[in-house]
């Protein structure tokens, strides 16, 4: 009752914002878990494009890539977005250059027609440039319409090496990497809005590449209280495992999982994560999300026993949820067996074809959002782009008067930052507390987890924030003053400055109560009483 009134409001503010038209959004979530040390992380830098390092680097909670992958709307290529000469303002480009102007009503004062190797060379004047769909042509090329069976080579080149694709090649052979200078010389953020504004006013505002995040969750027990924080059914899963193992060979140097009385094996682990998954996403669309199986390690498999290897991987998996309540979520038939680290290994086209084909499926891909709400979007994925992660409501409100095409009301800012929150894309409570600030970016969210929820490995070897450490893991208190030193270190240092919102943010999460559950939490008593923290319930037991 509550939940269907909650969503009719929503449906009555996405209705305010669209007062002003819909544009189709193509942005996805991929995320990617699995046991430690399967090599989850490995396939997303080779999935992205990036070179993968040597030897073992453990997630310390969820690593979160942006902006390096897309696939196109109307091809679905796989997209490499500058592997390699990645720069944060990326994050706005992709957005705002991904929009395409092909459609734009013809306007005699402006070329607007083939676009010419002029549009592009260097000796045009930038005037010039922000006026003519040339603009976008190099937006076309920066997004990079590989031929999918040549994308996944595509870290082996320098960027130098690399020419247009062929429907662009006629144009001029810049190098993504000159391209890529060329724009950030060229394109000040003012000049990205006016850009912008100009495509929205003209109502053609079209995404040409939509964008995969990937979410790259650390695999370590320690983390897996905070993952399901950030699990949402408006994503694609990939549970890796390591398909050199036998399914129910015990993984050696474990313990078993915390408050399960299980030895460790595989299987074990793809049964915890599914459940995970399906536990902590909504059921919205029937069979949404999709969770894709990926086993790695084939390299370390004989060459003549991939085959048998694979149909016994993926019949022990199909044995294995063959009961399974959420088995029609499950993607289970491609069968995918890849070597993680290589990245010319055939079978990662076909992961990608499995993960494209699954996005393109998702009722959420290619959603209609407002229009109005653009610009705003826009600037605020600027500041994400530059580090920011945390704004007042009043720097909101700022942001949103600069725009000149749509500036909201406050009752639709508030109608955005509820729709944003509800997408997963910010964080805002509408609570006395929680509303004087709105979290631009979930990664500030992952950091606070990762802060106090961390595996020993990346604990201070001693001092006071290591005894904190040690009693929080054994009995799962900790103290206010005991967390804002935690938050004081100079790698959390950005978390300091908000640390009393964030206290209450976590309280309002549950994920923090005080031990005497009859005081409440507004009391002063909190601020030198003892917290309980739900994370880590399970160590009491
Ligand atoms: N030979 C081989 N090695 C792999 C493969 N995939 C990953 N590795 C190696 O396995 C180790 C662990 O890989 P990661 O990608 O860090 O594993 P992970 O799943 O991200 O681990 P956590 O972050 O701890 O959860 C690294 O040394 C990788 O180089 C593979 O397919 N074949
Ligand atoms: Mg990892």
């Amino acid at each position: 009752m509550m939940k269907r009134k909650k969503q009719s409001t929503m449906l009555n503010r996405l209705n305010r914002l669209t007062g002003e038209g819909t544009y189709e959004s193509y942005d996805m979530r991929c995320m990617v878990t699995g046991q430690f040390a399967v090599g989850k992380s490995t396939l997303v830098k080779l999935l992205v494009g990036e070179i993968i390092p040597e030897g073992r680097h453990p997630t310390d909670g969820i690593s979160l890539l942006e902006g390096r992958c897309g696939l196109d709307v109307k091809t679905r290529e796989w997209v490499l977005i500058n592997p390699g000469t990645y720069n944060a303002m990326d994050g706005v480009y992709n957005k705002v250059l991904m929009t395409s102007k092909e459609k734009e009503e013809p306007n005699p004062n402006k070329k607007l027609d083939q676009p010419q190797a002029s549009d592009i060379s260097p000796s045009r004047s930038k005037d010039d440039d922000m006026d003519n769909p040339g603009v976008l042509q190099q937006s076309q090329a920066m997004s990079w319409p590989l031929p999918s069976n040549t994308s996944s080579n595509i870290s082996n080149q320098t960027p130098a090496a690399l020419t247009l694709s062929p429907q662009s090649s006629s144009v001029v052979p810049l190098s993504r990497y000159q391209l890529k200078q060329k724009m950030k010389a060229k394109m000040t953020k003012d000049e990205i809005r006016k850009q912008m504004e100009k495509v929205l006013k003209s109502g053609k505002y079209k995404m040409k590449v939509g964008r995969l995040i990937f979410w790259d969750f650390g695999g370590q027990y320690v983390y897996y209280t905070t993952h399901q924080t950030f699990m949402t059914y408006r994503a694609l899963f990939l549970v890796v495992f390591d398909g050199s193992k036998g399914l129910h060979e015990q993984v050696p140097d474990v313990l078993c999982f915390p408050g399960q009385h299980m030895i460790p094996t595989p299987a074990v682990f793809l049964q915890h994560w599914v459940n995970c998954i399906l536990t902590y996403c909504k059921a919205v669309y029937t069979g949404i999300p999709k969770i894709l199986f990926v086993a790695t390690h084939k390299d370390k498999v004989p060459k003549e026993d991939i085959e048998t290897r694979r149909t016994e991987l993926y019949s022990g998996v199909e044995e294995l949820f063959k009961d399974h309540e959420g088995r029609a979520h499950l993607v289970i038939n491609n069968k995918i067996f890849v070597n993680a680290t290589d990245n010319t290994d055939p079978e990662i086209n076909v992961l990608k074809k499995a993960i494209t084909d699954l996005t393109f499926q998702h009722p959420c891909w290619g959603e209609s959002m407002p229009n109005a709400s653009v610009p705003l979007e826009l600037e605020i994925a600027n500041l994400v782009a530059n580090g920011n992660q945390i704004l007042s409501l009043l720097e909101v409100e700022e942001l949103n008067a600069i725009s000149k095409v749509s500036v909201l009301s406050k009752e639709e800012l508030s109608d955005f930052l509820h729709f944003q929150h509800s997408l997963g894309k910010m964080i805002y409570f509408d609570t006395p507390q929680l509303r004087g600030y709105v979290i631009i970016s979930p990664l500030l969210l992952v950091e606070v987890m990762r802060s106090f929820v961390t595996d020993i490995a990346f604990w201070p070897k001693k001092g006071l924030i290591r005894n904190t450490f040690e009693r929080m893991s054994e009995s799962g208190i900790v103290q206010r003053k005991e967390l804002y030193l935690i938050w004081e270190q100079k790698h959390f240092k950005k978390l300091s400055p908000y640390k009393e919102f964030i206290f209450d943010m976590l309280i309002h999460l549950d994920i923090l109560s005080e031990q005497r559950r009859y005081d409440t939490y507004y009391g002063k008593s909190v601020t030198s009483g003892k917290l309980l923290c739900s994370l880590y319930a399970h160590s009491e037991k």
